[in-house]
C-alpha cells in the first residue's frame, strides 16, 4: 500500500474533497506540516489575524463554492478564539473543517499548559469529531466530511498532534454523499394541497439555495409570490416579477402572506427564523433536508430529503393559481416603503447607503457580492440590496455574530477572484474584526467596507426601552475608521453627505485593493424601521 505522512495523507484527502485553501492562525505543531503538504497539492494557506475571522472566511468560501473549507489553528488559545467561528458554521450551516494542533497521549499525562479540552468544547457545535487520529488520519477524514455534508450540514474538528501528523499514514478515499430522494407519498399529499390552493405563496430558506432553478420553476408554474429569508437572497431574484420581500416572521412581510392559502417553506431551517409566534392559518407545506420540528408551526406535509429533487416534483405538476401580479407588485411596493428611512438631515440613512452603494455599482457596471453584519444596519442591507443569485449576499443569521461582514467578504473574494465585494458593517461590528483590513490589503482583494458608522451599538439601543443605561455603555467616540485603513496598506475614506459618498464609491469601484468608507449615517430612522420589521 502507498505510505505517506499523515499530514500528506489529510492533504491529499483535502484536494479530493475540493477544498481549494486553507485559512487560519498556525501554531507551532501539525499546523505547520498540513500547510507544507496542503501546498504541495495547489491549496494555499491563506493568514488571517484571528482565529473566528479565519472560520467567516472559511465558511464564506464554503458557501461560494459550495466545497467543505479548513482552517488550521493552535491548540487552546488558537482553538478558544475559534469558537465563535465554530458556532457560526454550527447555526449557519456551513461545512467547515477545525483542525486544531493537540497533544499526543505521552504528552496527556503531564502537560497542562494551554491544555483545554477541545473535544468537551466543540461537541455540541459540530457534527463529528476526531481527535489523535493516529494511521487511520485519512479515513477519520473521510467520516468527517461525510458528516459535514449530511442532512443538516455543518463543521466538524479534527485535533491532530505534530507526532501524529508525521507518522506514517495510507491515503483513503473520500465521500461524495447524496441525500436521499424524497418520498413519493409525501410529494403526492404535497401536490394534492397545492392543487387545491388558490393563493399559494413559497418562503424560501438556505437549503434551497442549491435548488434555484426548480424554485424559480415551481414559483412561475403556481404564479406565486415568493418571500426569502436572508440566506436566500437571490434564490428569487429581488427584481423578480413574483419577489414578495425579505421574510424573518416578524410584521413587515405579513400582508401578503395574510393572503395565502397555503404556505409553502422550501428548505427554510427553523434557525432562520426570529422567535417570534407563527402569524398565518393557511395549511403549511414543509420541504426540507431531514425532518425536524418547525417549532414555529406544524406543517400539514413535510417532504424530506433532496430539496431540488422535490421542488422539481412539484414544479412539474403545477398550476396557475388566483393571484393578480398587480398587486404581488404593489405589496412588494409596500413592504419596501415601510423599510425605507428617511435621512433628517444632510447625512445619509441607512437605507440610502445601500441603495446609493448598489446604484454606484450598477454605474461601474459590476455585480458585486455583499455580506452583511449583525446590527440595526443589517436591516436595510437584507432589504435594499438587489440580490441576483444564491449566496449574493452572506450574512451569519443562525448565529447573527458582529465581526463577520469583513472577514466573510475576504472569504468570498479569495474564493471568486476578480468579482467585487462589499462588506456593509456597522461599527461596532468592524471594531471587533479591524485587524482583518490588513488581510484584505495584503491579498489586494476588491473589497469595499461600507461602515455605517453611528458610534453606537444602534441595535442594542433600539432595545434599551426605558431603562437608564448611561450612554458610555452602548457607544464610543467616532473612530477613525479611514485612516486605520491606510495604515494597514488600503484605501480609506470619511463621508457625511450622500454626495461624497457616491464620490467615495465610485473612487472605490475604479479601485483594485481594499476601500474603507466610513459614513457617518443618520440613525435617526432605525426605531420606525425595527418596528416595521418587528412588529
Ligand atoms: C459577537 C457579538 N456580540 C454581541 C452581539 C449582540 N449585538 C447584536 S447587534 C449589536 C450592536 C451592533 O453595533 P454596530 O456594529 O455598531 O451596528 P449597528 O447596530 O449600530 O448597526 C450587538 C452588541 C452579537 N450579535 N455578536
Amino acid at each position: 500500500m502507498q505510505t505517506m505522512t499523515a499530514a500528506d495523507a489529510i492533504a491529499e484527502g483535502l484536494a479530493a474533497l475540493g477544498v481549494r485553501r486553507l485559512f487560519g492562525m498556525p501554531g507551532g505543531g501539525s499546523s505547520l506540516d498540513l500547510i507544507v503538504a496542503a501546498a504541495g497539492r495547489g491549496i494555499p494557506f491563506t493568514l488571517a489575524r484571528q482565529e473566528s475571522a479565519a472560520m467567516f472566511m472559511a465558511a464564506a468560501a464554503a458557501e461560494v463554492t459550495g466545497r467543505p473549507s479548513v482552517v488550521l489553528v493552535t491548540r487552546g488559545p488558537g482553538f478558544s478564539a475559534a469558537v465563535t467561528g465554530l458556532a457560526h458554521a454550527d447555526l449557519d450551516r456551513c461545512p467547515v473543517l477545525l483542525i486544531s494542533d493537540g497533544f499526543t497521549p505521552a504528552q496527556r499525562r503531564f502537560v497542562t499548559h494551554q491544555v483545554i479540552d477541545h473535544d468537551a468544547i466543540a461537541a455540541p457545535l459540530v457534527r463529528a469529531r476526531a481527535v489523535s487520529p493516529g494511521p487511520d488520519a485519512a479515513g477519520c477524514l473521510a467520516r468527517l466530511a461525510e458528516a459535514m455534508e449530511g442532512p443538516c450540514r455543518g463543521p466538524a474538528l479534527l485535533e491532530i498532534a505534530d507526532e501524529a501528523a508525521k507518522a506514517q499514514a495510507p491515503p483513503a478515499a473520500m465521500p461524495v454523499t447524496r441525500l436521499p430522494a424524497p418520498d413519493g407519498a409525501a410529494i403526492g399529499a404535497a401536490k394534492r394541497l397545492l392543487d387545491a390552493a388558490r393563493r399559494p405563496a413559497i418562503i424560501v430558506g438556505l437549503e434551497a439555495r442549491e435548488a434555484a432553478a426548480e424554485t424559480r420553476a415551481l414559483a412561475r408554474g403556481l404564479g406565486a409570490p415568493v418571500f426569502v429569508t436572508y440566506k436566500a437572497k437571490g434564490v428569487v431574484a429581488d427584481e423578480d416579477a413574483l419577489f414578495g420581500g425579505v421574510f424573518t416572521g416578524g410584521a413587515a412581510e405579513a400582508p401578503l402572506l395574510a393572503e395565502a392559502d397555503l404556505i409553502l417553506l422550501a428548505g427554510a431551517d427553523p434557525v432562520e427564523f426570529i422567535p417570534q409566534p407563527w402569524r398565518y392559518r393557511a395549511r403549511v407545506i414543509d420541504i426540507a433536508r431531514f425532518p425536524r420540528s418547525l417549532h414555529s408551526v406544524a406543517p400539514d406535509v413535510q417532504v424530506t430529503g433532496d430539496v431540488a429533487a422535490t421542488l422539481a416534483a412539484l414544479a412539474g405538476a403545477a398550476r396557475a393559481g388566483a393571484w393578480d401580479g398587480q398587486h404581488i407588485a404593489s405589496a412588494r411596493e409596500g413592504w419596501r416603503s415601510a423599510l425605507a428611512t428617511r435621512a433628517n438631515g444632510t447625512r445619509p440613512g441607512p437605507a440610502q447607503v445601500v441603495t446609493i452603494a448598489a446604484e454606484a455599482a450598477r454605474q461601474a457596471g459590476v455585480h458585486p457580492r455583499v455580506a452583511v453584519d449583525a446590527g440595526a444596519h443589517m436591516f436595510s442591507a437584507t432589504s435594499f440590496w438587489p440580490a441576483r443569485e444564491p449566496n449574493d449576499l452572506l450574512i451569519s443569521n443562525g448565529l447573527a455574530t458582529m465581526g463577520f461582514a469583513l472577514p466573510a467578504a475576504i472569504g468570498a473574494a479569495l474564493a471568486e477572484p476578480g468579482r467585487r465585494t462589499l462588506a456593509f458593517t456597522g461599527d461596532g461590528g468592524l471594531l471587533m474584526c479591524l485587524g482583518e483590513l490588513a488581510t484584505a490589503a495584503e491579498n489586494r482583494l476588491p473589497i469595499i467596507v461600507v461602515v455605517f458608522n453611528d458610534a453606537r451599538l444602534s441595535l442594542i439601543e433600539l432595545k434599551k426601552g426605558g431603562r437608564p443605561v448611561p450612554d458610555e455603555s452602548l457607544g464610543w467616540r467616532h473612530p477613525g475608521f479611514a485612516e486605520v485603513a491606510r495604515a494597514l496598506g488600503g484605501h480609506g475614506s470619511t463621508v457625511e453627505t450622500e454626495e461624497a459618498y457616491r464620490a467615495a464609491l465610485a473612487e472605490a469601484f475604479a479601485t483594485k485593493g481594499p476601500s474603507v468608507i466610513d459614513v457617518r449615517i443618520d440613525p435617526s430612522a432605525y426605531p420606525a424601521q425595527i418596528a416595521a420589521v418587528r412588529g
